[in-house]
């Protein structure tokens, strides 16, 4: 009875075999793989997918992918799943905040839609998923076509060769289990969302496309440096213009790149003058197009330095994170929070604790703010896993790829409160290696704690980053205040500190309490307190308090958290201010002055 069919012959091996998911785990879609698409048109695969969760992985034993479309009377065997008819969701979501019997699924979940495709000679489709938490293995057809690892960043998988005339079937398998080698690992503050929660895209391209664009600001300020990627194409030459700076340039490509240092003086991008410049580069049938703003940030002693002038970054760390979304972020959500960073006094944000929706670089560069982007390399991670670093490289590599024309961004940060062994400077410093190696235009940091047994800011990861990112929470988990003055004390580093979270819980509303602990008005001493402290340590050039707003998160359950971060300067309806946000308000506000 369960030797009907191929399906069936693989039946008995599916109960018992433990190693099904090897082979769908060729990590095969990598930051090599993304597409340029600025400009580019793109057919939407958002919206309703058919949807499974499957928590034994039984459509990975039993290959579900495989099964054809048909009937259910026209069938010859039992079956468990029907990809192609039944429940649908909405893409893109997070499936926790759909149902509640999701809220907590961990798993593998089943992505099933129908594409209907009419060949054209010479043109070739490419897949774009904007992110998806956390493996995602794609299925064409039947046919496997790799997986990518990572949930917040975007991957590209190429259709073409198995297209059919007519209608085909996509599937992706996306699993959210949290698992020792997994960047992050098991152990995070903030919620584990699954499910692919950002666009979705096919892209038609002529047989030779630019697969990639990169344009900077060059060393000396007076030129443009300009490198691009060609798919299918050796030779030939890349049109480029900017016609607000009267240019337009042919740029020969040899062997699939090109590049160029072109003479240029453009007006340089900065948070009071976040000047951009249209601009288009066409390469036969191709043609692309991007906004980009051009600047330098360099560091000199303990200085940050921006267009050649000291910057003191007024920054607050922000999660992606909503009640009724979760982690799926709108245009108007975006503006709301820059608008929120506005009205404090900001010029920079912390996008923690992770590469968040492109958009958000794309408005900072229009609405003039710095900002710090992240990989989630926290907390303990398998610092001596290869698997594990491969992941982490590959992270780091597709944000850089898909955000280095934004000028608003000015560091790459490689990880987040990581303990200071062995293990992990030699992770993080191949990190730090990497980045500069695929982007040296920008600061490399990392956020950093205490040496809590010297009282002093000593990591020997410090000597590899341009910033040092310190963590602290004197006044909250490290209750002693004054600790925190003795530390400015006894701390002489050599390069700009960015203060990249301080803060504590500060719950409003019923129930909440009036002093003490988690009480609005012991938050906003902490803040105080804080404020005055560093706002004379004259290496401390910057800081991203935690946070803009409350966050949700498993571990966080006492009766004044109720599974929620609380350190929000606004409640999680993203709309309550607590006295906390005025404080900061007036700090920041009087150092854009220069009155302190
Ligand atoms: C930290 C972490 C951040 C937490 C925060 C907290 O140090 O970097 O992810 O959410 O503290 O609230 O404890």
């Amino acid at each position: 009875m369960l030797e009907r069919s191929t399906i069936g012959e693989n039946a008995l091996q599916a109960l018992h075999d433990e190693d099904y998911a090897a082979p769908f785990d060729t990590r095969a879609l990598t930051h090599k793989g993304l597409l340029f698409t600025g400009g580019r048109d793109a057919q939407s695969l958002d919206g309703d997918w058919n949807f499974c969760v499957d928590l034994l992985d039984t459509g990975l034993r039993q290959k579900w992918f495989s099964m054809l479309p048909a009937a259910p009377e026209n069938r010859t065997e039992p079956w468990d799943y029907d990809p192609y008819m039944g429940e649908t969701v909405a893409v893109p979501a997070n499936w926790q905040m759909l149902k509640e019997k999701w809220y907590f699924y961990e798993g593998s979940a089943w992505y099933t839609r129908a594409l209907d495709h009419s060949p054209r000679a010479g043109r070739r489709q490419i897949l774009r998923i904007g992110a998806a938490q956390y493996d995602c293995k794609v299925f064409l057809n039947g046919k496997f076509l790799g997986n990518h690892l990572g949930g917040s960043t975007p991957f590209c998988v190429e259709l073409t060769d198995d297209l059919q005339d007519g209608r085909n079937w996509l599937m992706l398998c996306v699993n959210n289990a949290r698992t020792l080698d997994r960047v992050p690992m098991r152990n995070t503050d903030w919620f584990n969302y699954g499910g692919i929660y950002r666009e979705t895209q096919l892209f038609d391209l002529p047989a030779a496309f630019i697969r990639d664009m990169g344009l900077r600001l060059g060393p000396d300020g007076a030129s443009i440096v300009v490198d691009l990627e060609i798919d299918g194409a050796d030779h030939g030459d890349v049109q480029l213009s900017i016609p607000e700076l009267g240019l337009d340039q042919a740029i020969a490509v040899v062997n699939g790149h090109a590049s160029a240092v072109i003479p240029a003086q453009p007006e340089l991008w900065s948070p009071d003058t976040p000047k951009l410049y249209d601009l288009q580069a066409r390469f036969g049938d191709d043609l692309v197009s991007d906004r980009v703003g051009f600047r330098t940030i360099t560091r000199q002693g303990t200085d940050i330095l921006l267009n050649g002038e000291p910057v003191w970054l007024r920054g607050i760390s922000v999660h992606e994170d909503d009640l009724t979304l979760g982690k799926v972020t709108t245009e108007d959500d975006l503006r709301a929070r820059f608008q929120h960073a506005k009205e404090l006094g900001c010029n920079f944000l912390r996008l923690a604790h992770y590469p968040h929706h492109e958009r958000a670089a794309q408005l900072a560069d229009e609405l003039g703010f710095m900002l710090w982007q992240e990989i989630p390399v926290y907390w303990a991670i398998a610092f001596d896993n290869p698997a594990t670093y491969a992941d982490a490289e590959n992270q780091l590599l597709e944000l850089i790829r898909r955000d280095r024309n934004r000028a608003s961004v000015i560091i790459w940060s490689i990880g987040n409160e990581n303990p200071d062994t062995d293990a992990r400077l030699s992770f993080m410093r191949a990190l730090a290696d990497a980045a500069r190696r695929a982007d040296d235009t920008r600061l490399i940091a990392a956020a950093c704690l205490i040496n809590h047994t010297r009282n002093r800011i000593e990591d020997r990861l410090a000597e590899h980053l341009d910033v040092i990112g310190i963590n602290e929470y004197y006044g909250w988990y490290d209750e002693n205040i004054t600790d925190l003055i003795e530390i400015g004390r006894n701390s002489a580093p050599d390069r700009p500190v960015v203060i990249s979270e301080t803060g504590a819980d500060g719950a409003i509303g019923k129930g909440a309490p009036e002093t003490g602990l988690f009480s609005e008005a012991y938050m906003t001493q902490v803040y105080r307190q804080q404020i005055e402290i560093l706002r004379d340590l004259d290496y401390v050039k910057g800081m991203s308090p935690w946070i803009l707003y409350d966050f949700r998160v498993e571990r966080r359950q006492n009766i004044f958290q109720n599974g929620f971060n609380k350190k929000g300067l606004i409640a999680a309806d993203k709309r309550t201010k607590k006295e906390a946000f005025g404080v900061l308000a007036q700090f920041y506000h009087a150092r854009a002055r220069g009155e302190i």
